[in-house]
């Protein structure tokens, strides 16, 4: 296995990044054109989202056909192109491989509604009656996770959307397929894979209601998870790349296993414990603000445990199914620029492996949505509806997606003041925030000061001091408003504090060291100003 503890990742939403046809819908050939830019942040990978062919029910995360492109984001030359161009870059380019599930538009699904037993097999089909589900369990986007087919007397589970039907990997064959898929891509040049919900394919072979929750119990780290992912990096004969697994409500014991370098699994998992510290009762679709307590603790626990078994975790804030971090955990308004710096300071300099979601380097705010027609998600349309149908008015079902919903993070890039932000000549898919007369990579590379030279700077300290990526974490009590910590390697030691608050607060005594990096005009006091970030190395 190779050591990516020093690389650093872009996200790129490939619908919202840049439009190169007028379409209003971000496209491959709009990510060649920005590779430059890319490559000015000194990153080393960038994920692209599902561009493959595909409904677009869930923004590609509904794939119809593996091996081709979908012809709104570009054809398989383009993406030559960018393989080549990236390389000349070295940047490595990952995919993103939605594994969990088909779009129902996929040709085995076809085939499998058609009566063919060969793909009936291929998913998760289980005979039944039209009025009793075969369990209770939900949906993630909302409702009962069975589909009744009638043609076939049988249900099909979809953990998402019920376009998303899941694949049933204990089928061999799927397997094959799915081995098959990722050497297809690796020859092609792909550096590297990102696997969407990798954690849930392995379902239980009893399927059983569940009595205490929606089900995720039976299918979260499944019973032969580990067996398959090793099968499929080995079949797949990816073993030597980046590989990053989406790990939907899993557990600190399973991503040692997965990362471990010894069990051949996976270089890196997302964990997502650290961002429902907003949901009140646990549940997504409520108004809460951030219990800064957890969020302390979640990080230290997951930062503690995965150092102590040998695991490794990609580290970060944004992704396109969260809202930007600038308005959940800074202040997007007064201190906008400050908070966006500590956020990605405190984040950068963990044990782990950084990823920075498009727009993030700018320090994008969330959409900012008033109706209910700005909003494209399907997740968000759904659970609108259901808040509705709990009791919630408008006004506050509309509160809660403002400040929840999947489309924050869906706004296209702002590249520049003028129309569109330059993300598109033609009318784009979704709004842009108005924000984007002062918030865009134009502006941000002529201010020394910006949001977005403290994220090169970051990324270009994390190549000159191996600390960042090797140092060990320990943590570091403080008040609530305080988040700090040291990172430790051979006689060094990184020494980092966040004020997590708007107020100013005081540390007690300045840690021992040079300043390596801040956020306000090098203070070297007790007191830490709102949202003033340090690092000292010794
Ligand atoms: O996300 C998985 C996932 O768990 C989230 O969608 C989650 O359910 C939601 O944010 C909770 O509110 C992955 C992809 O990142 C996402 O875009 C896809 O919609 C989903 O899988 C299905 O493929
Ligand atoms: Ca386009």
């Amino acid at each position: 296995m190779r050591d990516f503890t020093r690389s650093c990742v872009y996200q790129i939403y490939i619908k919202s990044f840049c439009d190169s046809n007028g379409d209003g819908i971000g496209d491959i050939p709009g990510i060649t054109g920005k590779l430059d830019y890319i490559k000015s942040l000194g990153v080393d990978y960038i994920w692209i989202t599902p561009f493959f062919r595909s409904p677009l029910n869930d923004n590609g995360y509904d794939v119809s056909d593996y091996r081709s492109i979908d012809p709104v984001f570009g054809t398989m030359e383009q993406l030559e192109t960018l393989i080549a161009e990236s390389d000349k870059r070295g940047i490595g380019l990952m995919l993103d491989m939605v594994f969990n599930h088909t779009s129902t538009e996929h040709e085995w699904f076809k085939r499998a509604l058609a009566g063919e037993e060969k793909y009936i097999n291929y998913y998760k089909f289980v005979d039944g009656e039209p009025d009793s589900p075969p369990t209770n369990w939900e949906s993630k986007f909302g409702g009962n996770a069975w589909e009744y087919v009638p043609s076939l007397k049988k249900w099909y589970l979809h953990l998402f959307d019920v376009s998303q039907a899941d694949l049933n990997w204990d089928n061999p064959e799927v397997r094959e397929e799915l081995k098959d898929i990722l050497r297809f891509w690796t020859a092609k040049g792909i550096k590297g894979f990102r696997f969407d919900v990798i954690n849930l394919v392995s379902k239980p072979d009893v399927l059983e209601n569940d009595t205490e929750g929606d089900g995720r119990r039976f299918y979260t780290d499944g019973p032969r998870i580990h067996e398959y992912l090793k099968e499929l990096v080995e079949g797949g004969g990816i073993a030597d790349m980046l590989t990053v697994g989406e790990m939907s409500s899993t557990t600190i014991d399973n991503c040692i296993r997965y990362s471990d370098p010894a069990e051949k699994e996976l270089s890196m998992c997302f964990s997502f414990h650290h961002l429902k510290v907003d949901y009140a009762n646990g549940d997504k679709w409520t108004l809460m603000r951030p219990d800064f307590g957890k969020l302390k603790k979640l990080l230290t626990d997951w930062q503690i445990g995965m150092q102590e078994g040998g695991g490794w975790n990609a580290v970060f804030w944004c992704n396109h199914d969260q809202p930007r971090a600038v308005s959940r955990f800074g202040d997007d308004k007064r201190y906008r620029k400050e908070s966006a710096k500590m956020l990605a300071g405190m984040i950068h300099l963990l044990r782990g492996t950084p990823y920075i979601f498009q727009g993030e380097e700018i320090g994008t705010t969330n959409a900012g949505f008033t109706d209910i027609s700005q909003y494209r998600d399907v997740e968000s349309l759904n659970y609108y509806e259901i808040m509705l149908r709990n009791g919630k008015t408008r006004e506050e079902a509309l509160a809660v997606l403002a400040a929840k919903s999947r489309d924050n993070g869906r706004t296209p890039m702002q590249w520049t003041g003028g129309r569109n932000a330059g993300f598109t000549d033609g009318e784009p898919w979704i709004g842009i925030p108005e924000n984007h007369t002062y918030i865009n990579t134009e502006e941000a590379s002529e201010d020394p000061d910006s949001i977005l030279a403290f994220y090169k700077k970051l990324i270009a300290l994390r190549k000159e001091y191996h600390i960042i990526a090797d140092g060990s974490f320990e943590p570091i009590e403080t008040s609530d408003n305080i988040f700090a910590y040291r990172r430790k390697l051979g006689t060094q030691t990184l020494t980092v504090v966040c004020n997590l608050t708007g107020e100013k607060t005081d540390i007690g005594s300045i840690p021992e060291g040079e300043l390596l990096i801040g956020n306000y005009k090098n203070e070297q006091n007790g007191m830490l100003e709102p949202y003033e970030f340090r690092a000292y190395l010794k």
